[in-house]
């Protein structure tokens, strides 16, 4: 396919999944920053320009943590008291406490060319490791997230940086735990980081921030933040994830965290509440009516046993999701996706819930929606195949049993729920072609550098 003489920031998709539906003959083309300068369906197909059968936008993945990557299939041993979110976390806490940032930065590469590889060419990386072993602060206010964003620099996925505020170990501002130490800002050191950042902004590249749960920061906190971040940037904020989390803001507040979180902050369309699975009627509602995202990341959600969001009512309430894989047990939005709608099936017992009444397919309906979802969260410029928006798209794998003579109608379908192949064959992540026959370009040199942060990180825990 690539030939030297082909122009290098042209395709001809003879399918291309644009914002309101599949089209056919679909020429795009991008400048040298990467954004897509001209989308146009119906063009003659032009020489000297790479053809595919079937593109697709890249999806965003909302939510990571990075370095739990290198966790990922370890905590999967009964203890010998019940296990739960809560002793997964003291596991965890454990993990971060003596990581380094050179370490942080091979784990991030690793997860970031998996997340490629799979799909997601944009992420939003909810970012707390940020002080030293000890709590002491770097020399480099943002040394960690600067770790991360070079990672993602080199793996050529696009970055959404959120430096966490973390303050406090439970409701009723209790002092944090020996584990946590490593987390510890307020928002003046929140906003030292996130100033720190502001040169790395670009095209692949935006500051936000984000509180880290109402366990974590104070509601006084988190209206500061949020007053101080400059406009129109993303804020992110974990949000009734478990039902102990509930109980405890109730008893805190006498209220739900949600319609806590809600009745202080003006919520809307800056706003990404991730895990919020734990609502009632009213707080869906309350969540629909602002704007803002519910962030699911279902393969945690179910490794960490946290409960099902309530999907269905919340898309009748005409609310906005995208998905993120978190914790990293997975890497593919496939899953992401086929475990939002599953969990949904097997509660109520019926087929086809992601639906509405205009579109009908599953699949789509859901690509579509996390598309806008995320890119909304991001606040970046991505989530369609559109001029003005970054190039990242996916070339599928058209050959593929599965696909091969597939309608494009049925494209998604097929890629969201038929098999476990990884029908991802070439990605384009900011006008860069970072995946080819799925593999990504620094592959190797990336899986080196993790398995020799993985080994030191095994000396560790010895
Ligand atoms: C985190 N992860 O910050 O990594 C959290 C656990 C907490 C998820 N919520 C820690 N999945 O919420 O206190
Ligand atoms: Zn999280």
């Amino acid at each position: 396919m690539t030939d030297v003489h082909m122009n290098p920031g042209a395709l001809f998709a003879r399918h291309a999944l644009l914002a309101d539906g599949w089209a056919a003959d679909v020429l795009l083309a991008w400048d040298a920053d990467g954004t897509l300068t001209s989308v146009t369906p119906g063009a003659a197909a032009a020489a000297g320009v790479r053809h595919e059968q079937l593109v697709l936008p890249g999806m965003i993945n909302l939510h990571s943590h990075a370095f739990q990557r290198a966790l990922g299939g370890l905590t999967e041993t009964a203890g010998d008291s019940a296990d739960s979110f809560w002793t997964w976390r003291d596991l965890m806490y454990r993990f971060a406490r003596n990581i380094t940032p050179a370490q942080i930065e091979a784990i991030a590469a690793q997860l970031f060319a998996e997340c490629l590889r799979h799909g997601y060419t944009a992420l939003c990386e909810f970012h707390y490791v940020q002080r030293g072993p000890d709590g002491a602060l770097y020399a480099r206010p943002a040394e960690t997230a600067e770790r991360v964003a070079a990672a993602a620099r080199g793996a050529g996925i696009g970055l959404t940086m959120l430096p966490v505020l973390y303050s406090h170990a439970g409701f009723g501002e209790q002092a944090l735990g020996a584990g946590q130490q490593r987390f510890r800002t307020d928002p003046a050191q929140v906003l030292r980081i996130v100033e720190a950042l502001e040169p790395l902004r670009g095209g692949q590249f935006e500051v936000g921030a984000a509180p880290h749960s109402l366990r974590a920061a104070s509601i006084g906190q988190i209206a500061e933040l949020a007053g101080a971040l400059p406009a129109a940037r993303p804020l992110h904020i974990h949000i009734a994830e478990q039902q102990d989390e509930v109980r405890q803001c109730l008893g805190a507040t006498g209220m739900r965290p949600l319609r806590y979180l809600s009745e202080h902050i003006a919520l809307d369309a800056r706003w990404c509440l991730v895990h919020a699975t734990h609502l009632d009627a009213d707080e869906v509602e309350r969540i629909a009516a602002s704007g803002a995202v519910a962030g699911l990341c279902p393969s945690t959600e179910a490794n960490l046993g946290d409960g099902l969001f309530p999907l269905a009512q919340f898309l009748a309430a005409g609310g906005r999701f995208g998905i993120g894989s978190d914790s990293h047990v997975s890497h593919s939005p496939v899953e992401e996706l086929r475990w939002l709608e599953y969990g949904q099936r097997l509660q109520h017992q019926r087929r086809n819930v992601a639906v509405s009444a205009g579109q009908r397919r599953v699949g789509e309906f859901l690509w579509q929606g996390a598309l806008q979802g995320g890119a909304q969260a991001s606040g970046r410029k991505v989530g369609a195949l559109a001029a003005g928006l970054r190039a990242d798209l996916l070339v599928l794998d058209a050959d593929h049993p599965s696909l091969d003579g597939a309608a494009a109608a049925d494209v998604l379908g097929i890629f969201v729920f038929a098999g476990n192949d990884n029908l991802v064959r070439d990605v384009l992540a900011g006008g860069r072609w970072v995946v080819g026959n799925g593999r990504h370009i620094d592959q190797d040199g990336i899986a080196s550098r993790y398995k020799q942060a993985l080994a030191e990180l095994r000396e560790y825990r010895s």
